[in-house]
């Protein structure tokens, strides 16, 4: 089962959390970090953001997942949008080529808001140019369908780099 994660970080050391996310999640794959204005919730500072590709045994594992990995880095929920040191969503999950689809509040999929947010799409089309959020098209054409202003708040910062948890010896 592969699924696609959404991580961010606006608290504290902003590209510690994503890397203990990506090892967390025993990520195959992540892309570049972005930084970010924030969208929604009250004034709170830029946030570092990115995606990462993990492989489960179990969909249904996914968002418990997210929240271990969350937790571990002391995530408190206070407000909602609100600034945290570590927000891991849920984007998409495949199982054996065919992506699920859920309107279960604890977990919707594909993510209800992904295909609006710039902070979400930009790493992942750098990810994979290829990437399809189901029902709403590829990743690279919303992403260039969102206003100009949206794209604009999110920077490219290579200077950051996520690495993958090692494998086995
Ligand atoms: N939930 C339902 N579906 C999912 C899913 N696909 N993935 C439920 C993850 N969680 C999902 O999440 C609230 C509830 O959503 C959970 O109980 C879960 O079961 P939360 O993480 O507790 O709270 P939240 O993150 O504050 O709320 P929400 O609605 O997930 O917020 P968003 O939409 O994730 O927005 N601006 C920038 N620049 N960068 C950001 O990363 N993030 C947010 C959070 C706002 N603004 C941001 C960023
Ligand atoms: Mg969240």
């Amino acid at each position: 089962v592969r699924v696609v994660f959404a991580l961010g970080s606006n608290l504290g050391d902003r590209l510690g959390h994503l890397q203990a996310a990506v090892e967390a999640l025993g990520a195959v794959a992540v892309s570049p970090v972005v930084e970010t204005a924030p969208v929604g919730g009250p004034e709170q500072d830029d946030y570092l953001n990115a995606v990462a590709l993990a492989d489960l045994a179990d969909g249904s594992d996914a968002l418990a997942v997210a929240h271990a990995a969350e937790a571990a880095r002391g995530r408190a929920r206070e407000v909602r949008w609100g600034p945290r040191t570590l927000d891991v969503d849920v984007l998409t999950v495949t199982t054996t080529g065919v992506d699920v689809r859920s309107d279960d509040p604890r977990l919707t999929l594909p993510h209800p808001r992904a295909h609006e947010r710039a902070f979400v799409l930009v790493p992942w089309v750098a990810l994979d140019p290829d990437a399809v959020l189901p029902g709403r098209g590829r990743a690279a054409d919303l992403l260039a369908a969102l206003p100009p202003g949206d794209r604009g708040g999110v920077r490219r910062r290579d200077d950051l780099v996520l690495r993958l948890p090692s494998g086995p010896p």
